[in-house]
């Protein structure tokens, strides 16, 4: 199986994050990465190809032009307002307040354009987030060239990116983005597949109402557990995408046993769509010793979940997310992608 990866993906490097009432180490890092592209080397999973650079248009098809502008001038307009340390929202235009006024004050455009104020911005987010999502359509790419899987090595991850915003250590949504491209040349049916324990709010709202794309999503219930405010059982899509999303909402301290269940669900949902191809969020956090989540996957439960996606039979994009137990994240990552091609 072919990896993807650039080293413009590391330029992004947070130093802090807000989390639990404080300043704290940054998790999403570039030694993320470079542990995950180590592993991809040590054990031979195959060639490590970089990225074609794709123009911004298929980012357009997933995200809004101005939210694209406002990630690719933030750095300037952040200097140019006299700061030079990296960006956090601080205020939303929630509920009672106008969502439809046009800010320019860069603390505004920050609140317009965020879901969270635990995703920080710097001045190379931009062009790392960029690497990423070429490194998502390049993989796409090889599924269409021909290839039975591939490994998308995305950095900065994407799921909780939406439309027109960004959060959860989150950009632009790299899953949807190569679904959409795989749409736009030839596929009819996409199915993706997120595996990370947080739910992938951005990718279910980007398809929420479309019967060409199938959501499906396995993750700690959000009324335990980030992104909260979406990823319950009860939302299965609408209008024309109803029944094209589905979620599985796990309780704390899930092992494999009682995973499992819930991976053959979502399998025999993939039967029953029978998608021209199949991406795979895949975060890699439901590990027992992951620092900021509370799933106890051992690290040969990660053979399984490659194995039981294996026997689905579909075309298949691996794309990374999240998972921050830095040292053993591409061991983790490699089980998987080794218990795939069996
Ligand atoms: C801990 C607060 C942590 C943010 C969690 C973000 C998770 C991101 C992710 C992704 F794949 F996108 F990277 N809150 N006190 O793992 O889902
Ligand atoms: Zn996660």
């Amino acid at each position: 199986m072919k990896t993807v990866f650039s080293d413009t993906q590391l330029a992004h490097a947070p130093a802090q994050e807000i989390s639990d009432g404080e300043l704290k180490p940054a998790v999403e890092i570039p030694s993320r990465a470079e542990f995950v592209l180590k592993a991809v080397r040590d054990r031979n999973v195959g060639d490590i190809i970089a990225p074609e650079e794709f123009p911004v248009r298929p980012i357009h098809r997933v995200h809004a032009p101005d939210y694209v502008s406002f990630l690719e001038n933030f750095w300037d307009s952040w200097t140019t307002a006299g700061r030079s340390k990296e960006a956090f929202p601080f205020v939303w235009p929630i509920r009672s307040l106008r969502p439809d006024v046009e800010v320019s004050h860069i603390d505004g455009l920050l609140g317009r354009y965020s879901m969270d104020a635990g995703t920080p911005l710097g001045e190379h987010t931009y062009k790392a987030a960029r690497a990423s999502v070429d490194t998502a359509l390049t993989g796409a790419k090889l599924l269409q060239g021909g290839e039975q899987a591939a490994f998308a090595l995305c950095r900065p991850p994407g799921h909780h990116a939406g439309f027109d915003f960004f959060g959860g250590y989150c950009f632009f949504n790299n899953a949807a983005v190569a679904a959409q491209y795989l749409r736009d040349n030839g596929l009819n049916r996409v199915a993706i597949l997120d595996v990370d324990y947080h739910h992938g709010n951005g990718t279910q709202a980007l398809f929420y109402d479309r019967p060409d794309v199938l959501f499906l999503s396995i993750h700690a219930d959000p009324k335990d557990e980030y992104p909260y405010f979406l990823g319950y059982a009860d939302e299965t899509g609408e209008h024309a995408g109803t029944g094209f999303t589905r979620n599985w909402a796990l309780p704390p301290g899930t092992d494999w046993e009682s995973y499992a269940p819930a991976l053959q669900e979502a399998c025999r949902w993939l039967q029953v769509y029978k998608p021209e191809a199949l991406i795979v969020s895949l975060g890699l956090d439901c590990y027992e010793h992951d620092p900021i989540s509370g799933f106890k996957f051992k690290s040969d439960d990660f053979f399984r979940l490659g194995e039981r996606l294996a026997k689905v039979g579909l075309p298949t994009l691996f794309l990374l997310e999240g998972g921050y137990a830095v040292d053993v994240l591409g061991e983790n990552c490699v089980n998987v992608l080794e218990g795939f091609a069996g």
